[in-house]
């Protein structure tokens, strides 16, 4: 197990490695994260996701555009390949299944793709839907998986108006589906405003909302099964 300055410094790099769009950077603070013990999950979210956050910053101060963001994002990628895989599977007693994309209009990915990470890492079945996603391809996609949730993502205030309509059709359709939503412009109060289940700031609080609603709708189940 690397020592806390080795820690850090691996935890540098991989965040250095996003700023400065580089992609062996990343790849190299990747191996090495694993090399010496790191947890993955750690190296993945205060390395490369802390390396995003400053992105998000620079791009704010008009210092990078869109060019180099999307070079940081393959950069992150790029690390987030390698450290994906060693990332511990959990069981927290609960798994469920889950539909998920970022809504039609909307091509960020990296914070959906942060929650689907958590999902699996879970043991959830995912059905991962991407970006830009057809409003209706998630009710089409709820209807035919029959999953217990669906996680609804947006990054830009133009895309999210998209949520409520998803969510009406799909309470319209299947009264008995959850529904999450997440991204930088959604909050708490639209998430009540516009009829979801739920709503989280980020990817592993995510999880644990997904938890607490199946574990809430096998309760549900289990209760009609005992009154038949
Ligand atoms: C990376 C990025 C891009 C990349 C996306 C690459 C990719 N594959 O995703 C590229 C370069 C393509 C891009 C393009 C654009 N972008 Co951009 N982009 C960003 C940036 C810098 C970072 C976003 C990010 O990845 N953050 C890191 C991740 C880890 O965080 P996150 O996404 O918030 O996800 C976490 C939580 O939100 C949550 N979460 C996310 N989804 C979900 C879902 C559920 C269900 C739950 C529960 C939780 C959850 O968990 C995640 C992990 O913890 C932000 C700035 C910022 N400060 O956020 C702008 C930003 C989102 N972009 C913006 C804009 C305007 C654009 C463009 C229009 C720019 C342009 N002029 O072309 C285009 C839009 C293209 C389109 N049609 O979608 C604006 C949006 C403004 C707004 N409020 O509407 C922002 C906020 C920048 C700004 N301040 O102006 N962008």
């Amino acid at each position: 197990m690397a020592d806390e300055t080795r820690k850090k410094e691996i935890l540098d790099k991989l965040r250095n490695g996003v700023i400065q769009y580089d992609e062996d950077a990343c790849r190299e603070g990747a191996q090495e994260a694993i090399a010496e013990g790191l947890d993955a999950n750690e190296a993945i979210f205060d390395g490369l996701v802390s390396g995003m956050e400053e992105v998000g910053r620079l791009f704010e101060a008009q210092e990078y555009f869109v060019p180099e963001i999307l070079m940081c994002a393959d950069a992150l990628y790029a690390g987030l390949e390698i450290l994906k895989p060693h990332c511990k599977q959990m069981d927290l007693g609960v798994k469920g299944s889950v539909v998920i994309g970022t809504v039609e209009g909307d091509v960020h990915d990296i914070g959906k793709n942060l929650v689907k990470m958590m999902f699996d890492v879970a043991g959830f079945t995912v059905y991962d839907l991407g970006r830009d996603v057809p409003l209706d391809k998630f009710v089409e996609e709820q209807l035919k998986t029959d999953s217990e949730l669906v996680c609804l993502s947006a990054m830009m205030t133009t895309s999210m108006v998209g949520m409520p309509k998803v969510i009406e059709k799909i309470k319209e359709k299947n009264p008995n589906c959850m529904i999450m939503i997440g991204g930088a412009p959604t909050s708490k109060e639209l998430a009540d405003k516009w009829g979801a289940d739920g709503y989280a700031e980020d990817a592993s609080n995510a999880l644990k909302e997904a938890i607490k609603m199946v574990a809430f709708l096998k309760k549900l189940r289990d209760e009609k099964a005992q009154k038949k």
